[in-house]
């Protein structure tokens, strides 16, 4: 049986290793604080396939958090959740750049989030303070900013879970890997 080269580069592509994902806690966070300002923001690098975990503590009211993180080219942003607070006044704001923003209309998404909407993907959340709001529910690959804080001077300890997945190509790029494929085929044909 013949396996044409480009049927042997789909199936190599289909059983690469998958990369193991991230777990940050804050306090390993140099300082042992995520930034509390847009100046300080706390770089969290790359997040993996599959699931990212993000643990810290708001510890008192005035405590920001401010970390930025990168979804990798190729791969996706599935959901972003809370998977462990307390309480629910809770601001959170996400934002396309390595800058986190400081207007409500400069956030894809922002609102006040809590034990509410627990194991909810908050980017699929209706929008508030301006923030434009995310059609999809998901982000592709870049740098994005998170600021997340307390109103109401509660001491909180919360956990983010980011899933990632690889990019679903472009219908475009699918229909042109396709005709490749189908050209090489004809090719060894004749
Ligand atoms: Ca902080
Ligand atoms: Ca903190």
């Amino acid at each position: 049986m013949k396996i044409y080269p480009s049927l042997l580069g789909c199936s190599f592509l289909c059983l690469c290793p998958l990369a193991s994902a991230f777990t940050f806690a804050e306090m390993d966070a140099s300082g042992g604080e995520f930034g509390d300002t847009i100046a300080t923001v706390t770089s969290l690098g790359a997040t993996s396939l599959g699931i990212n975990t993000i643990t810290g503590q708001i510890s008192a009211g005035n405590d920001r958090e401010y970390f930025n993180f990168t979804i990798p080219s190729g791969f996706q942003l599935d959901s972003l959740s809370l998977t462990a607070v307390d309480g629910d006044t809770h601001f959170f704001g996400i934002n396309s750049g390595a800058v986190p923003a400081d207007a409500g209309a400069d956030f894809l998404f922002a609102g006040l989030v809590g034990d509410s909407v627990l194991n909810q993907n908050l980017l699929a959340l209706t929008p508030g303070f301006g923030s434009s709001g995310i059609a999809s529910g998901t982000l592709g690959a870049g740098d994005y900013s998170v600021l997340f804080n307390e109103t109401n001077g509660s001491v909180i300890d919360y956990e983010f879970t980011l899933v990632t997945s690889q990019a679903v190509p472009e219908p475009s790029s699918v229909f042109l890997l396709g005709l490749t494929g189908l050209l090489g085929l004809v090719r060894r044909r004749r």
